[in-house]
């Protein structure tokens, strides 16, 4: 197939598009870059050290022989351009990673509020407005997120999508239907995603495109096999407190010797896949689009769930490593349960990489050895939720402000 990789250039883009180079689909990654130019503004870097999207895509040619191309658009601005490569280019698939997808940058001020919608309301209108209207029957796969629906405990198990609702009619009977489960965000860029499950919905059923939405949870881990083959095409690792999320963060804490950051009593239990996963997942999805006229094919892109104390103890128990309780800077359920349906990947072979599988070794050597790239400076987080929480937000967890390390 020839299939674009919007943001091909990011954590879960980048070894995306290799595995499917390596599977022999001819990648095109469109990109703007704009995860280079946020780590220049936060003044952070990627733990690992990343090449050009130029030099990367050199080096997978001399190491397989296989061309990956790039072209430089702004998907959420630059809307001709992206019609008029698309039109000249006519992909088979659309894998759609083209989003801020940060929760604490897009809560750092007013400012990082309206890039994020702008930039993630924009980016996925355009490319659906241009499949439209070029009439391009690609399968678009989008990158959602399991934070659509929220993390309250309801004691169930979060389906894949859709929820079944009887609704009483006047008559008083009642009607059985399937809704899209309701959207619950967390975070301006958890509440982009909610909108665009509703964009996916309306151009599927006016427009009868086939989208498929991956709601994933958090990523774990830096290293697929490919990105495995050369030290240029090292994955990207984020650990500052707006880009790095909780477990990688942990991993890297311990491997400099920083305080485990838990948020509150660490009560919060959220979804988990390793990066390997994620990209099989989208080469499944891929494999399995729905047809014309269908509703929005939508999956759960997890493996597991833990809880963020847990994970903390976990880490903390391989390493040494010590844990500190902060004040949490965000507005979020201070303890939850979280039980998510994930059957369909399973059911079409998923083979899931597991916290237990000795991998979070493997990923504290990659902390390690890159350690003193680190800026402890960068590690804690400080964007508030509220202008309630702001004062209360702990910027210096190593300090002698902090009494609550166990
Ligand atoms: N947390 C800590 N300490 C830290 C960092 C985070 O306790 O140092 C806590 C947070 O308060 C939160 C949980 O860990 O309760 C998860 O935070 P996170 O930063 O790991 O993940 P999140 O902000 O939810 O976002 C990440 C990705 C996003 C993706 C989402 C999947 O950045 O792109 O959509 O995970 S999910 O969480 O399932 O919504």
């Amino acid at each position: 197939m020839k299939i674009a990789i919007l943001g091909g250039d990011g954590f879960v883009g980048w070894p995306t598009a290799l595995h499917l180079s390596e599977q022999g689909h001819e990648i095109h990654i469109i990109d703007n870059l704009s995860r280079r130019w946020i780590d220049t503004e936060l003044g952070v870097q990627s733990l690992t050290p990343m090449d050009s999207i130029q030099e990367r895509t050199r080096i997978w040619h001399a190491e397989t022989g296989r061309r990956i191309r790039f072209h430089l658009i702004d998907l959420a601005k630059d809307y001709q351009l992206l019609k008029s490569w698309l039109a000249d280019n006519r992909p088979d698939a659309i894998v759609h990673f083209a989003q801020q997808r940060a929760a604490p940058y897009s809560m750092k001020s007013d400012r990082h509020k309206n890039y994020t919608v702008n930039n993630n309301v924009n980016a996925t209108h355009n490319v659906l407005n241009a499949m439209v209207e070029l009439e391009l029957d690609a399968h678009l796969v989008h990158l959602g997120t399991m934070g659509v629906y929220g993390y309250s405990t309801v004691g169930a198990a979060i389906p894949e999508g859709y929820l079944p609702v009887g609704i009483k009619t006047m008559a008083g009977e009642t009607v059985e239907q399937e809704i899209l489960y309701p959207a619950n965000p967390g975070s301006i860029y958890h509440m982009t995603k909610c909108l665009d499950q509703l964009i996916f919905q309306f151009y599927a059923k006016n427009d009868s495109l086939r989208i498929t939405d991956l709601h994933q949870g958090i990523v774990w881990g830096t290293h697929t096999p490919q990105t495995a083959i050369n030290p240029q095409l090292i994955n990207r690792f984020d650990y500052d407190g707006d880009y790095g999320t909780v477990l990688n963060r942990f991993l890297i804490q311990a491997a400099i010797d920083y305080p485990l950051t838990v948020h509150g009593t660490g009560g919060q239990t959220r979804a988990f896949i390793h990066i390997r996963d994620s990209v099989r997942c989208v080469e499944l999805a891929l494999k399995n689009p729905p047809k014309r006229g269908d509703r929005v094919e939508i999956f759960n892109q997890m493996t597991e769930t833990h809880r963020v104390r847990d994970l903390a103890e976990m880490v903390a128990k391989l390493t040494g490593a010590k844990v500190a309780y902060l004040p949490n800077p965000r507005k979020e359920a201070a303890e939850n349960e979280l039980v998510v349906n994930n059957d369909k990947f399973m059911s079409l072979g998923l083979n899931p990489t597991k916290l237990e599988d000795g991998l979070l070794s493997e990923v504290v050597d990659v902390a390690k050895k890159f350690a003193y790239r680190v800026d402890r400076a960068r590690v804690p987080s400080t964007s508030a939720w509220t202008k309630e929480i702001a004062p209360h937000v702990n910027a210096d967890p190593e300090g002698k402000s902090l009494r609550s390390v166990s």
